[in-house]
């Protein structure tokens, strides 16, 4: 069963002590705060879930995050998949640094949607109030947030509390729906035992859904799971939809094989990558650039890895300014083009800067590279597809194409590009592939006139095509007219083999065999006094000039028609016709006529009936 009612995800943000907890446990009616430290302390440490039913009756999942500075690592766990945020301030102490801290990673990681929750307005007067409202309010200016409604609430007076679910409801109102591209990736936020259960993971669900029964992967641990049971919002359900919190009841790992980073997908469908090419912007208060070679921390997903940045362009990228870098991961870390990520600096602990991926399996790039970013900026544009096929020249399978963007079958068919069986080339790559292929074979051609062409394989060691591509390409070659099969071998359509030896020698081959056309001398024979070479006896078996019966028979191409004409008549008369009659006609030994009668078989011309052939 799954709601009748949309859903979304929702988290808090904000400086501690300033009423996030206190503010869910009033809206839910459960303390969101779980561990028994969070409880002694009377602080959020780790995340904290709860769920809401909107006045609108939408289902709401809810993410409590904690303020302190220290613990920012499990809020970048929390912020990630939502579809808005609850800025809580304090009417009291107004805003405070995490209050900024925040707002920044909320403004980097894109999340559009929010309202600020003015608490603890019960400690303040009214002229406070207006004050603290117009901090707020220039506060978010500049940030993803700008014009957000700011409600004042007292969680321990029940103020307030509908005009923010109601305003809740209005922001959730205009949230796009949540993209299902049918590749669901549940980036895990908590892990833990229940028994009689077993392992349960939680976490929002992206991209795609999830049902009972379902085979998945732990990325990027490798190891596969099988779904027991799916919950949301502590209900059974058989299909989660993405854009929702979910709790999956997974067999096949303990709780200790798979932990917050990991994400869980479809087995093969999520690649882990070690190198990412990004579009990062820089915070606009930073105090330092983000510089080449920096040492980073990566928050993307539920997951914290430590990066260094490759600046694509120029030494360093200064506050508030934007550039491309290129990220190389210090282990492999599940990750699709188009995921939001945050950069922070180990140490001084701090936020630096913030973008989206644009690449998760890149090329090392030069630096400085002009067309290397074009390339990003066409695909941070959308056109990850035809991108990612750039990155091949030699052609690539489609399967490997879609698993690398992570894209659908669908998407391939508007691609610029030439699709031959499973593998498919960028027009470009694909035109100058075929020019290759035109150009070595003319080379061939004249150097090698006699030949009708060239043996395919040496076209492919002289094109590059990867020998598991072979087929699908020559295919489309001969299909484009960039080439013709000539048997075993490959040609331009346009190439003739030629007879011409520059020395008469065919010429005085055919002389040779029709000096005595239905007895002529052995080919050896014919060979040696004419003085054709094996080229030359080779083309004029091409063109029909000459028809070889054995390995030591040959007859003109007249003499050959006339031949069988004969053989034809005297079938037609007397319904059969033997070595011995077909000798005494032809005029001829014994040798030539049965070389006649034994490839006319082969040719299934004629059958072979006891000491007569018969027409077939
Ligand atoms: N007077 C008053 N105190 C509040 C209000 N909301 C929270 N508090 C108190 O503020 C303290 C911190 O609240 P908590 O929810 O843990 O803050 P968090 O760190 O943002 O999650 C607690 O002692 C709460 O009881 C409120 O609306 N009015
Ligand atoms: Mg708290």
């Amino acid at each position: 069963m799954t709601s009748e009612f949309p859903e979304a995800v929702v988290g808090t943000a904000g400086h501690i002590d300033h009423g996030k907890s206190t503010l869910i446990a009033a809206l839910t009616g459960v303390d969101p705060d779980r561990l028994a430290e969070e409880k002694r302390r009377g602080m959020t440490i780790d995340l904290g879930f709860g769920h809401l039913r909107l006045p609108s009756g939408r289902e709401v999942g809810l993410v409590d995050v904690p303020g302190h500075a220290r613990f920012i690592r499990n809020m970048l766990a929390g912020v990630h998949g939502l579809d808005a945020v609850i800025l809580v301030v304090a009417a009291d102490e107004g805003v405070r640094p995490q209050t900024r801290e925040h707002l920044e990673i909320v403004d980097l990681l894109e999340v559009r949607r929010g309202v600020v929750a003015l608490t603890k307005i019960d400690l303040v007067d009214a002229e406070w109030l207006d004050l603290v409202t117009s901090e707020v309010a220039s506060a978010l200016k500049d940030t993803s947030l700008a014009g957000a409604r700011i409600v004042p609430v007292s969680s321990l007076e029940r103020r307030g509390l509908d005009e923010l679910t109601a305003a809740l409801d209005a922001v959730l109102a205009e949230a796009e729906p949540r993209p299902d591209v049918g590749r669901p990736r549940l980036p895990i936020d908590r892990a833990f035992t229940m028994s009689g259960f077993g392992t349960v993971v939680t976490g929002t669900l992206v991209d795609g859904s999830l049902a009972v029964g379902q085979e998945l992967e732990v990325v990027p641990r490798g190891r596969v799971v099988r779904v027991r049971g799916l919950q949301q919002h502590n209900r059974k359900v058989e299909v989660a939809r993405p854009g929702s919190r979910v709790a999956v009841n997974i067999a096949g790992a303990e709780k200790h094989e798979v932990e917050r980073g990991d994400v869980l997908a479809p087995r093969g469908s999520l690649p882990a990558t070690r190198r990412v090419d990004a579009r990062v912007r820089v915070l606009p208060h930073s105090a330092r650039p983000l510089r080449h070679g920096a040492e980073l921390t990566l928050h993307t997903g539920t997951v914290e890895v430590g990066a260094r940045a490759i600046v694509l362009e120029g030494d360093a990228i200064a506050a508030g300014a934007e550039g491309w870098v290129q990220l190389y991961l210090e282990r492999p870390t599940a990750a699709a083009a188009g995921d939001r990520f945050v950069l922070r600096v180990p140490s001084p602990s701090l936020t630096l800067a913030g973008g989206r991926f644009a690449d998760v399996a890149p090329r090392k790039h030069p630096r400085h590279d002009a067309a290397v970013r074009a390339s990003l900026e066409r695909r941070a544009a959308g056109n990850v597809l035809q991108e990612e096929l750039r990155k091949y020249p030699r052609g690539v399978t489609v399967a490997a194409l879609l698993k690398a963007t992570l894209s659908a079958e669908a998407d391939a068919g508007a691609l610029d590009a030439r699709r031959s069986g499973d593998w498919i080339w960028a027009t470009e790559h694909w035109k100058a592939l075929g020019e290759k292929a035109n150009a070595e074979l003319a080379t061939y051609h004249a150097a090698h006139p006699l030949r009708a062409g060239m043996a395919r394989e040496e076209l492919r060691s002289r094109t590059g095509i990867p020998a598991a591509a072979f087929a699908a390409a020559l295919g489309a070659l001969v299909e484009d007219g960039v080439m013709v099969e000539r048997g075993t071998e490959v040609a331009l359509p346009t190439h003739e083999a030629a007879l011409e030896d520059g020395d008469g020698s065919a010429g005085r081959l055919i002389e040779q065999l029709a000096r005595n056309p239905f007895a002529p001398p052995s080919l050896a024979e014919a060979i040696e006094k004419s003085g054709a070479s094996t080229e030359v006896v080779r083309a004029l078996e091409r063109r029909g000039d000459v028809v070889r019966l054995s390995d030591d028979v040959a007859f003109t191409r007249d003499a050959y028609e006339k031949a069988v004409a004969l053989v034809e008549e005297m079938v037609a008369a007397s319904g059969s016709v033997t070595v011995a009659q077909l000798r005494d006609r032809m005029g001829a030994s014994r040798r030539p006529v049965l070389a006649l009668l034994e490839h006319l078989d082969a040719e299934r011309v004629t059958r072979r009936v006891g000491d007569a052939r018969v027409l077939r």
